[in-house]
C-alpha cells in the first residue's frame, strides 16, 4: 500500500510540477504604458514618470519608471485585473521649462479595473494644477501727451497666464494708497514697512454669478476708467489719446455717477464700486504719476477693515487687505531713484516701475517669458523691476 501511496502522490506532484511549469511559461504577460504631459505643455513626452501596476487579486505590486519615450515597460505579469497609476512631481525648474512658470506641479494619472489578459498597451494623460493664473499684463496711466492733459483713457489689463479657463467673476482691483514722489515735499507711504497688509484708495469688483466673464488661457480681460475710443470720439475723447478702449476691447469700465461728470457706455458692463477714495473725485483716477495696482479676491471685500495712515494728520481711512488675498500686484512711482516711496511690501514686489513722466502716452507691460503652442506666457517672478518693462504707446490687448 505504501508503494501505491507514493506513486499516487508522485503522480499527483509530478502533474502539478507540469501544470505549475505550463502556467509560468505560457501565461504571464507584457504590458506598455504610455505616459503623456497635458497638451498645453512643451512637450508631452513625460519621461522619468513613476507607474504602479497593482494586482486586483494578489495585491501585489511592480513599479516602472517610464523611459526618454515615455513608456513604462511590464514584464512577467499574471493576468488579471489592475489598477493603475502614475505620478509625477514638478520641482520648480522642471515646471518652469515644461510650461514656462515657476511653481511646483503634482501630476497624476489613474486607471482602475483595467483588465490585462495579453500583451497590449494603455496611454496615461497626466493632469494636475497648473501654474499660474490671473496676473497685470498691462497698465496705462501716464494719460496722453500734448494740451489739453488728458487721462480719461487709463486702463488696467489683466491676463491669464494659467492653461485653465478663468473667471474674472469677483476679481478686485485697485490702487495703493500713496504718494509716488511728486514734489521734494512728498512723503513716503505711512504703511510702508507693513508686510502682512496693504492698504486702498479704490477698490473695484468684476460682477457676475461666478461663471460670468470666462478668459480663456493667454486672453486678456481689460478694466477701463471709461470705455470709449478715446482717439475719435468727437465729445468725450481727445485726439491725442493713443488708445481705443470701446466696446470689443473694454471687458468693463469704471462708473462714477456720484461726481456727475462720468459717462456710462450702456455696452460695456461696469465694474461694481466697493471702496471710492473721494468721493468728489471725478472717476477712478490713478495718479499718473505713478500708481500701483494690486488685483485680490476677498469674501469680506464689503467689510475690510478701514484704517487710519501711520504718522498722518488725514483722518481719512483705507481699506486694509490681508496680502495672502493678493493675487498679483506692481508698484510704480514717479522715477527710477524713489525706491523708498515703494507702496507695496517687498515680498508682495520686489522692485518697481516708472515712466519719464506724467502726460507721455507711456506704459508699462509684462515681459514674454515664452511662447507654448502659440500662448505666450508672462514672466511673473514678483519683482516687476524685472517682470515690466516701459512701452511708448499703450497696447491694449495687444503685444
Ligand atoms: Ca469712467
Ligand atoms: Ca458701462
Amino acid at each position: 500500500m505504501k508503494t501505491i501511496y507514493q506513486f499516487v502522490a508522485l503522480i499527483l506532484i509530478s502533474s502539478i510540477w507540469s501544470c505549475k511549469k505550463d502556467n509560468n511559461t505560457t501565461i504571464t504577460v507584457d504590458y506598455t504604458v504610455e505616459v503623456s504631459y497635458p497638451s498645453s505643455y512643451k512637450t508631452q513626452i513625460a519621461a522619468n514618470t513613476v507607474v504602479k501596476l497593482t494586482n486586483s487579486f494578489t495585491g501585489e505590486s511592480k513599479s516602472v519608471t517610464t523611459d526618454d519615450e515615455g513608456v513604462a515597460n511590464f514584464t512577467g505579469l499574471l493576468p488579471g485585473t489592475y489598477q493603475v497609476s502614475a505620478t509625477k512631481d514638478l520641482g520648480t525648474s522642471e515646471a518652469l521649462e515644461l510650461t514656462g512658470l515657476e511653481g511646483e506641479v503634482y501630476l497624476s494619472a489613474t486607471v482602475n479595473n483595467l483588465s490585462i489578459q495579453e500583451a497590449g498597451s494603455i496611454q496615461l494623460a497626466l493632469k494636475g494644477s497648473s501654474p499660474g493664473g490671473w496676473v497685470i499684463k498691462q497698465v496705462y496711466y501716464t494719460g496722453a501727451s500734448g494740451s489739453p492733459t488728458y487721462s480719461n483713457d487709463q486702463f488696467v489689463e489683466l491676463y491669464n497666464n494659467s492653461a485653465d479657463t478663468l473667471y474674472a467673476d469677483g476679481l478686485c482691483v485697485g490702487d495703493i494708497v500713496g504718494n509716488p514722489y511728486i514734489s521734494s515735499s512728498s512723503k513716503p507711504s505711512g504703511f510702508a514697512g507693513d508686510t502682512d497688509f496693504v492698504y486702498f484708495q479704490n477698490i473695484f469688483m468684476v460682477p457676475g454669478d461666478g461663471t460670468t466673464y470666462p478668459v480663456i488661457p493667454g486672453a486678456s480681460f481689460l478694466i477701463a476708467r471709461s470705455a470709449i475710443n478715446h482717439k475719435s470720439d468727437a465729445t468725450l475723447g481727445n485726439p491725442n489719446s493713443p488708445v481705443d478702449l470701446g466696446q470689443g476691447i473694454a471687458d468693463m469700465e469704471v462708473y462714477w455717477e456720484t461726481a456727475g461728470r462720468d459717462t456710462d457706455n450702456p455696452d460695456v458692463p461696469n465694474m461694481l464700486v466697493k471702496h471710492f477714495g473721494i468721493a468728489t473725485v471725478i472717476d477712478w483716477f490713478p495718479t499718473v504719476f505713478g500708481p500701483s495696482y494690486a488685483i485680490f479676491r476677498h469674501a469680506g471685500v464689503d467689510n475690510l477693515p478701514l484704517v487710519a495712515e501711520p504718522n498722518s494728520t488725514s483722518t481719512r481711512t483705507y481699506p486694509q487687505v490681508p496680502v495672502d488675498s493678493l493675487i498679483d500686484a506692481l508698484d510704480c512711482v514717479s522715477n527710477a531713484s524713489v525706491s523708498n516711496f515703494k507702496r507695496l511690501p517687498s515680498n508682495v514686489d520686489a522692485g518697481f516701475q516708472f515712466c519719464t513722466n506724467s502726460y507721455t502716452g507711456e506704459a508699462i507691460i509684462r515681459k514674454i517669458k515664452t511662447t507654448i503652442n502659440g500662448r505666450n506666457v508672462l514672466q511673473d517672478s514678483n519683482n516687476s523691476s524685472n517682470d515690466f518693462q516701459m512701452i511708448s504707446t499703450p497696447t491694449p490687448k495687444g503685444w
